[in-house]
């Protein structure tokens, strides 16, 4: 064998191990888009659509009324279930025309000890009034609220079954406010000037059912559950926490949930969140379905009707949402 071939078999022979090591390489250090690994446990879409199921079939959840108190006492009592230090905050709350409200908030608690704490939150009364209905005979029915309450709501029981099973890093409390939808009806005329939605967590804001109660960052879900769901950038929750927004929605990206969580401004929603801020300083964001056609105030086709029923309601939405705040919560370290 003379030197040249020595040579040329030396050189092909480190192009090869140059090659191959290159490979390696390439393969560990650009990760495709699609091989992200998910660190929580899977979310239950159908015990979270069950959840839905339940709350409806008890009928309108309206203050005042034998429907909401089984219904709260069955939220209690699931919560309880699930492991969770559980408060009932009562209260009397002043509606928009003086009536005197039975309110009561459900606080649910897991990770007592931990000072990192996440707040996720939904309402879980629903509207007296169908006031946004085409038939104006409706207009003074108590709604069903299959999305507009009961969706955020089974979305956070089926969260706290997962909490109890496995702990998180960070403290959760999960918190249920109730008259949130008793605001002044749309055929009342002038709008009333105040406060008038947001009652429960208006209430708890300045009432924190632990002295000083404080959280990281509060997560707000509403109108969570119908299958062309639409969940753009609330302006509010980015004017007071834009690093979560990015997260919640960069996390859904994450997770394949895209279609749903789409990365542009959406409008600004006067909601639980906006109190959970002002009155605990917490940086809070709102999960809500939003149409930026703006009919209907931006909100879903059957926002405020007798038609907020079960047949919107969607699985796969649902898993998308709990499964996204899932994600952000076991992420957290
Ligand atoms: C207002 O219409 C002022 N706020 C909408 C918040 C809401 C109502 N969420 C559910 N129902
Ligand atoms: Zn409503």
């Amino acid at each position: 064998m003379n030197m040249y071939r020595l040579i040329s078999i030396a050189l092909i022979a480190s192009m090869v191990a140059c090659s191959c090591g290159n490979k390696t390489t390439t393969n560990t250090s650009t990760p495709q888009a699609e091989s992200y690994q998910q660190v929580s446990p899977a979310f239950n879409a159908d015990l979270a659509y069950e959840y839905v199921q339940k709350q409806v079939d008890f009928g309108p959840r309206v203050p005042n009324t034998k429907e909401h108190v089984a219904c709260g006492d069955f939220l209690v009592s699931e919560l309880k279930r699930y492991g969770a230090e559980v408060v009932e905050q009562k209260a009397v709350l002043t509606a928009y025309n003086g009536k005197k409200l039975n309110a009561r908030n459900i606080i649910a608690s897991y990770g007592e000890d931990k000072q990192e704490r996440v707040l996720l939150f939904a309402h879980w009364d629903t509207r007296p009034y169908a006031d946004h209905d085409k038939d104006e005979k409706n207009h003074n029915t108590p709604i069903l609220g299959a999305n507009d309450g009961a969706s955020g709501v089974g979305v956070l029981l089926a969260i706290a079954k997962e909490l109890q099973t496995k702990e998180p890093n960070v403290g959760v409390d999960i918190i249920l406010f109730d008259a949130e939808d008793y605001g002044p009806p749309a055929f009342d005329g002038a709008e009333k000037p105040g406060d008038w939605w947001c009652l429960g967590s208006q209430y708890w804001g300045k009432n924190p059912h632990v002295k000083g109660y404080t959280a990281k960052y509060g997560i707000l879900l509403d109108m969570v559950g119908t299958k062309e769901a639409t969940f753009y950038r609330e302006i509010y929750s980015k004017q007071v926490a834009p690093n979560v927004v990015e997260k919640v929605w960069s996390t859904a990206r994450q997770l394949g949930y895209g279609k749903y969580f789409i990365s542009k401004d959406g409008g600004g929603v006067t909601d639980d969140h906006v109190y959970v801020h002002q009155y605990r300083h917490i940086p809070s964001i709102d999960i809500i379905d939003y149409k930026i056609d703006k009919k209907n105030d931006g909100f879903f086709s059957h926002w405020h009707t007798v038609n907020d029923t079960m047949e919107n309601i969607d699985k796969e939405t649902l898993k998308a949402v709990g499964q996204t705040v899932l994600e952000v919560i076991y992420k957290e370290n």
